[in-house]
Parts: C-alpha cells; sequence; structure tokens
C-alpha cells in the first residue's frame, strides 16, 4: 500500500469553503476579551505539558526547568511557580556531550499527570538524564503546589531525553505508561510501564514490534466491565519496509497492551506478552481505485461518551509528499478496532514475502488476550501471562501486526483540508446540541500560532459530510506550532499552548457575528441562535421558543422571515462622510462580515436621486477590502452603499457619503514649509480629542493614499473651525474619526467591533 495521489483529489482542492467566516487576529482576540494569555507575550515558557485540572479548577504547566499552577476561577486567577532544573553536574555533562546549551541542557517538563488524590507526576528530560517526581497539589479548593525534592528518581523509560521527541504517556493505577526513546543516543524506542509495585515492563528491542515509532498518544479504555481486561492503548507512527522496496514509509498505528500484563515467566521475561498493533488508515477513496492516504498522525482526541468503553476516536493525520500536502480528520469507532483485534494476525515467511493473513493454528490463550475469568477455568489455569504456555508467547513475539487494518467511520475522512496555507497539530472536538441535533465542532491546532474552528455536518442519510470554518482565531502573535490543546467544556474554554505560552480562549463569541438575525443563523455556530433580539449562545435546556439556527441549511430566508431582514435597508446603516481630493486616490471601505459573500456597490449622486450600481473599470476598481478610486473626479461625488449578498440576504453593511475636494480650491489653502509639524490646526479646543491628537492623521494615510494628506486636513479644519462655533466640535470629531476609518454609527448593525474587524487584512479568496 503506496501512498498515491489520485486525480479525484482534483474536487477536494475545488470543494468545501477554505474561508473562516470570522478571522480575529492576535490583537482583535484579546481586545474583545475573547482570548486572555497566561503567557507568552514576551520571552518563552518552553512549554512541553499541560494538564486542565477540572476537578481543583487549576491548570498545570511544564516548561523549560519551571512547573506552573494557575488558578482558573476569573478573578482569583494567580499563579505558583516551582523552580525546577537539572541535578547538578547535569547541564555540565550535557555540554560536554556536545548538546546546544540554548536548547538541549535544561530539564523541560515532559509529563504531568494526576497520580494520585494529592499528588501529579512529573518527570523532565534533566538536561539528557531524565528524571520523576511528586508534585504535591493538595485538594480542592486550596491552592498548594510544592515539589518533593526527596522523591526525585530516575526517569530513565518513563520521559524522554530530549525535549522535542515524539512521546506519549499516561498513569493507570499509580502506573506509568510510556512510549518513547529511552537512551541518549535514541536508538531504544519501546513501550514502558513502570511506577507501582510491580516489576518494570517493556516491549523487545525488534523492529518488528516497534520501528522508529513517533508516539502521539495514550490512553487507558476498557474492554468491557470486567477490570481484567482493561487495556492500554497507544496510537504512534512507524516505518514499514515493503517486501518489493527498500524504501521507507510511514504508516500510523493503534497498539494495545493489558493493564494485568506481567510479562513471561521463561519466555519474554519482564516483557510485554500481549502487545498487538493495527494499522490506522485514513484515506480518501478516488473512483479509479487509488486512494489517497494520509499517512502521518498529528494527534488523537478521545471523544468520552457515557459509555465508557466506547469512546469515539478522533485522529488528525497530514500528508506531506512533493505532489500535495494536506490534513484530514478520520473517526474511529472502538468497535473496529476491537474487530481487527481479534482477526486475523498478519504474517509473512520472510521480509521479501508480501503480508498475508495467517492461517495456521493460533495457540490458546489467543495472544493479546488478558488473562482473566474467562481464561482462567478449572482445566486451563491461566491467572496472569505468568501462566501462558511458552509456544503463545512465541507467537506473540513473531505475530505483533493484525492483518485487517482499522478503517475509518464511514470508510473516509470527517473532514479532509488541502488548500489550508498552515499545518494542522493539534485537535479537539467538542459535541453539541444544537436545534437541529448533534454537531461535531472540531478545533484544529495549526503550526502558525491560530486555531480553526469547524464545524462538520451530516449531510441528510448520507455519509457525505459538508463543513463550515467559522472562525481562525490568531491566539499566540508569533506564528508558532500550536503543541497542546485541552478542551473544558464545564467552562466553555480552550486551553491553548505553543512554546511560548498558554491562553485560554472562550469556544464562542456569538455577539460577533453580528446583530442581525441573517447573520446569526449564516454564521451556522451550533454555540450560537438568534434569541429574538441578538445572537447569543445556545443552551439547549433554555425553552426559549424564539431560537432559531439551522446548522443544515442556512437559510436566512426561512429562518429569519418575520425579522425585516429582507426589506431595502439602505438607510439602515450611519453615514460616514469621507473627503477625497480631486485627481487623487481614494478608498472607500468595505469588508463582508463574511468572506462567502459576494459584495456589490451602490451610488447615489445628488442630482437625479436615483440608485445605481457602481461601474468599475480602471479608473475604479473593486478589491476585496472596498473601492479604489485611482483618480477621483468631481462628478464621483455622491453616498455609495456597500451591499453584501449571501444566501440571498442582502445587507447594507456601509454608507458613505464621498465628498471631492476640487483641486483648484486645495492649491489656495495656507503653505507650509516641509519640515513643519504636522497639524496645529485642530480647532483649538483641547478636550476635542485628548490623547494622541494626531493618531487618526496616520490612518486616513492608509485610506486615502493621498501624497499630502495634510491638505485634506487643512481643508476639514478650515471647513470646521472658522464659522458655525456651537457645531464644530461634534461634527469635526465625527469627521476625525471617519477619516481614521473608526465608525461613529450609534446604533445599529455597525457597532465599533465590527468596523474594527472589517478592516483586518483577508486572504485573497479562492479564484
Ligand atoms: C474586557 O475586559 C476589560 C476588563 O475587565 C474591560 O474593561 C473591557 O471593557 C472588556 N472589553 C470588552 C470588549 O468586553
Ligand atoms: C500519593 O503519592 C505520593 C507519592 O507516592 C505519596 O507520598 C502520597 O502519600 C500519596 N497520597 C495518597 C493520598 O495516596
Ligand atoms: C418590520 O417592519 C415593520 C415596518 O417597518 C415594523 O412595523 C415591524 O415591527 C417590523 N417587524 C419586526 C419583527 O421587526
Ligand atoms: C489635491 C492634491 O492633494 N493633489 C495632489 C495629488 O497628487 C499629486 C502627486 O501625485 C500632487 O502633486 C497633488 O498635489
Amino acid at each position: 500500500m503506496r501512498v498515491a495521489v489520485s486525480l479525484s483529489l482534483c474536487w477536494l482542492w475545488a470543494a468545501g469553503l477554505s474561508l473562516p467566516r470570522l478571522r480575529l487576529s492576535y490583537r482583535e482576540l484579546l481586545a474583545s476579551n475573547r482570548s486572555v494569555l497566561f503567557f507568552g507575550h514576551r520571552g518563552s515558557l518552553g512549554l512541553r505539558c499541560l494538564y486542565l485540572d477540572e476537578y481543583r479548577d487549576r491548570l498545570f504547566l511544564g516548561g523549560k526547568d519551571v512547573l506552573y499552577s494557575l488558578l482558573l476561577d476569573g478573578a482569583t486567577a494567580g499563579a505558583k511557580e516551582i523552580y525546577w532544573p537539572p541535578r547538578p553536574g547535569q547541564t555540565e555533562e550535557c555540554l560536554q556531550k556536545g548538546k546546544d546549551p540554548g536548547t538541549d541542557c535544561a530539564n523541560y517538563v515532559r509529563v504531568l499527570h494526576p497520580y494520585n488524590r494529592t499528588h501529579l507526576l512529573a518527570c523532565g528530560t534533566g538536561a539528557f538524564h531524565p528524571m520523576c517526581t511528586f508534585v504535591y497539589v493538595g485538594h480542592r479548593g486550596e491552592h498548594t503546589f510544592s515539589l518533593d525534592a526527596a522523591s526525585v528518581e530516575s526517569g530513565r523509560g518513563r520521559c524522554p531525553h530530549e525535549p522535542s521527541r515524539a512521546f506519549a504517556s499516561t498513569v493507570i493505577g499509580g502506573e506509568l505508561y510510556a512510549g518513547l526513546t529511552a537512551d541518549f543516543l535514541g536508538r531504544d524506542p519501546g513501550v514502558f510501564r513502570s511506577m507501582g509495585t510491580r516489576s518494570a515492563l517493556r516491549t523487545e528491542v525488534d523492529q518488528r514490534l516497534l520501528h522508529d515509532p513517533k508516539f502521539v498518544a495514550a490512553h487507558l479504555i476498557p474492554d468491557n466491565d470486567d477490570r481484567d481486561n482493561d487495556k492500554a492503548y497507544f496510537f504512534f507512527t512507524e516505518k514499514v519496509v515493503e517486501a518489493d522496496s527498500r524504501e521507507h514509509a510511514i504508516v500510523s498505528r493503534v497498539g494495545r497492551v493489558c493493564v494485568n500484563d506481567a510479562g513471561g515467566q521463561r519466555v519474554l521475561v519482564n516483557k510485554w506478552s500481549t502487545f498487538n498493533k493495527a494499522r490506522l488508515v485514513c484515506s480518501v477513496p478516488g473512483p479509479d481505485g487509488i486512494d489517497t492516504y494520509f499517512d502521518e498522525l498529528e494527534d488523537v482526541f478521545l471523544l468520552r461518551t457515557k459509555d465508557r468503553k466506547n469512546p469515539e476516536i478522533y485522529a488528525l493525520f497530514s500528508t506531506v509528499s512533493h505532489v500535495f500536502r494536506g490534513s484530514a480528520v478520520c473517526v474511529y469507532r472502538m468497535a473496529d478496532i476491537r474487530e481487527v483485534f481479534n482477526g486475523p494476525f498478519a504474517h509473512r515467511e520472510s521480509p521479501h514475502h508480501q503480508w498475508a493473513a495467517y492461517e495456521g493454528r493460533v495457540p490458546y490463550p489467543r495472544p493479546g488476550v488478558c488473562p482473566s475469568k474467562t481464561t482462567n477455568q478449572p482445566r486451563r489455569q491461566y491467572g496472569t501471562t505468568k501462566d501462558f504456555p511458552d509456544e503463545v508467547l512465541h507467537f506473540a513475539r513473531a505475530h505483533p501486526l493484525m492483518f485487517q487494518p482499522v478503517l475509518p467511520r464511514h470508510r473516509r475522512p470527517l473532514l479532509v483540508k488541502t488548500d489550508l496555507p498552515q499545518r494542522l497539530r493539534q485537535l479537539v472536538v467538542d459535541r453539541v446540541e444544537a436545534e437541529d441535533g448533534q454537531h461535531d465542532i472540531l478545533f484544529l491546532g495549526t503550526d502558525a500560532g491560530s486555531v480553526l474552528k469547524v464545524v462538520v455536518t451530516q449531510k441528510t442519510n448520507s455519509a457525505v459530510t459538508e463543513e463550515v470554518i467559522l472562525e481562525e482565531l490568531q491566539v499566540f502573535k508569533m506564528p508558532v506550532p500550536i503543541t497542546q490543546m485541552e478542551i473544558s467544556v464545564k467552562r466553555q474554554m480552550l486551553y491553548v499552548g505553543s512554546s511560548l505560552g498558554v491562553a485560554q480562549v472562550r469556544l464562542h463569541q456569538c455577539e460577533s457575528y453580528g446583530t442581525a438575525c441573517a447573520e446569526c443563523c449564516l454564521a451556522r455556530d451550533p454555540y450560537c441562535a438568534w434569541d429574538g433580539t441578538a445572537c447569543t449562545h445556545y443552551q439547549p435546556s433554555g425553552k426559549r421558543r424564539q431560537r432559531r439556527q439551522d446548522g443544515r441549511h442556512a437559510n436566512p430566508a426561512h429562518q429569519c422571515l418575520d425579522q425585516n431582514l429582507t426589506v431595502d435597508d439602505f438607510e439602515s446603516v450611519e453615514e460616514k462622510v469621507l473627503y477625497g481630493a480631486e485627481d487623487n486616490s481614494t478608498f472607500l471601505e468595505c469588508v463582508p462580515r463574511s468572506p462567502q459573500a459576494s459584495v456589490q456597490w451602490f451610488v447615489q449622486r445628488p442630482p437625479d436621486e436615483q440608485r445605481d450600481e457602481v461601474k468599475t473599470d480602471e479608473r475604479i476598481v473593486q478589491t476585496e477590502q472596498g473601492l479604489l478610486f485611482r483618480r477621483l473626479h468631481q462628478h464621483d461625488a455622491g453616498t455609495y452603499y456597500c451591499k453584501t449578498l449571501e444566501h440571498g440576504f442582502t445587507q447594507t453593511v456601509a454608507k458613505t457619503a464621498l465628498r471631492v475636494i476640487p483641486s483648484q480650491q486645495l492649491a489656495h489653502s495656507s503653505p507650509r514649509g516641509p519640515g513643519d509639524e504636522l497639524p496645529a490646526l485642530l480647532c483649538p479646543e483641547p478636550r476635542l480629542v485628548p490623547q494622541a491628537p494626531k493618531s487618526w492623521f496616520k490612518d486616513i494615510m492608509h485610506l486615502v493614499s493621498s501624497p499630502n494628506p495634510r491638505r485634506v486636513e487643512e481643508y476639514c479644519a478650515r471647513l470646521w473651525c472658522s464659522s458655525r462655533p456651537q457645531h464644530r466640535k461634534s461634527k469635526l470629531a465625527q469627521a476625525k474619526l471617519v477619516l481614521a476609518g473608526v465608525d461613529v454609527a450609534k446604533k445599529g448593525r455597525t457597532g465599533k467591533a465590527h468596523s474594527e474587524r472589517n478592516r483586518v487584512p483577508r486572504h485573497a479568496a479562492a479564484t
């Protein structure tokens, strides 16, 4: 099974909406209070792990030589810090081994798990000398945080040596299960179990078991109500070598071991005797029979349901070939995974043969089956893996791989993205109950410091899905890869980590979609619904009747019929006034709230009161951000309306009165020397714009790309300061704000938040 790209992918490039409905920049995200940055404004935390403790309402962070405990209940938010450097002498030793002092020779905390009622287990790289310890975090309600220095012990087989090598671990019953490379040179990969009272266990060093693995996730998933059947699952990638080639390919795997595995008695002593693995397939079927595989597992999210035994497994994959790059999300059911492990073992006579299903006799107890009441019968007493016959252990060692791959639900990805500029790294899923049923909302962390929020909707009666990118949130100022993401459904928050720091981001901010019913519906955000007066967070428990929202068929014409939205609303927005100089360029800004909307410009010129569509040509250009006049004519003066159209819903987004200042008039305005301080011309009223009286002036330079903006300003100042003293204050203030691109609407659809957001540059639409 080789990586192949079929032409059928073309439809994938073409289909799907690649632009988010709402894109919030770093600054806007902070300004809207949607995001709170715990760390990351400056310097680097060197963050490697994050543990969200919902019970204690605390967030624990592990970084470079440091551990943090943060309280999450808003007002009293505080942080406690533990400094935890490498042990004495280790930094020097690390340096002598030629490691980079800046990035390697520190203690990067890479394990942070709840251990028992009062303690966390923490392990760090210790400058290439891994170490573990317990951290006292106390009971709920107390904010204690201290490291038990006496408990520091070796972290070998528990924590990687390297700050960044792929690694996954989990604590089950006081024991640490870790998938990692356990030596200095990176040649000893394995699945390890340690801590607790039992003797440590690991995989043998054998490329049949694990070939250069990269571990992504580890989880306990019970099989049934018999705790003896509990299994630890590992998700990883490894190399495979095809029979007919020398090339390595990467495949994704799910592997598992029994929690009660105790190793063998004569064979496989202190080695796993129940380890099995299977391929995880995530591919796009092509009509020509050639599938495109996404083989690089990036992240795994377990969507826990009421049934603890059957979480839904969401896995994020990527593929980077020279033909194309893309990401996909596939969903796996535990029933399908178990079926593969209960199915045939893979077998090949030699590395030169092809894999086939093993058809010989499989010894009893079947390898991979945990010792339990079922195997411990009066005649066949297998109470522990140490009782298993050697034949079973030999078979297990020779046949770790299952023949069948695990296929995703509906045999296809839930989501495929081939058109994104960023690579997707992290995945978190929230299943929300909306008026029209359940929706899966995916939060995808990119390698550029941003998070995409995507809703995936199953079309009625088919496996075909449709997705909408609801939002793109720039959580970090720098384009750093997102490396951690946790969701708190209870708090309706997302915790997003990168090496720089951690941010808390609200899952939704419904107001930001707009103030009209149709905007709320078109947003198709299952978290939000129109409550009759505003777009607000939808809570299924609420019994309000007017709730309207339809994620499946966002058709505002049906949803919001009685909301007066399809009426001619030309006069519904506040008018802005913009001055432009004749013969120079000027720009009327208008960015639709949804990039999927199309824009139409209308103009109403004073003499005939008729509204005409603006005719664009070489001189008047319609851009994504608005209308650009390369060279302004006298007859361009008039009132310009920017209307957007989406799903039959039209809306006036901006109304601008454009006044053209004749060139002769400007030529007569008072001349000033080149070095002069800019305007001493503002009306002499100090309280007019108390702070930064000149800042608006800079903004206008972006809006009106006139080489001599001072003249525009002089004109305005003369106009408003010379006469009508009782009006000038407000009018001047208004003119300035307008010129600065700040909306002065007092009410209605163009609040300040929108106009600010609308000024965010957008990527060019896919054309
Ligand atoms: C954000 O929070 C600050 C402080 O709590 C508050 O002053 C500000 O008005 C808030 N901004 C928004 C947009 O809600
Ligand atoms: C938790 O584990 C630590 C470390 O082994 C131990 O010192 C502590 O007593 C344990 N606490 C409880 C409540 O079991
Ligand atoms: C719709 O508009 C009419 C007239 O403009 C007004 O009387 C009515 O109250 C509006 N309905 C709603 C639901 O806003
Ligand atoms: C009225 C005005 O500001 N006109 C200016 C337009 O731009 C040219 C240069 O491109 C200037 O020379 C004019 O003064």
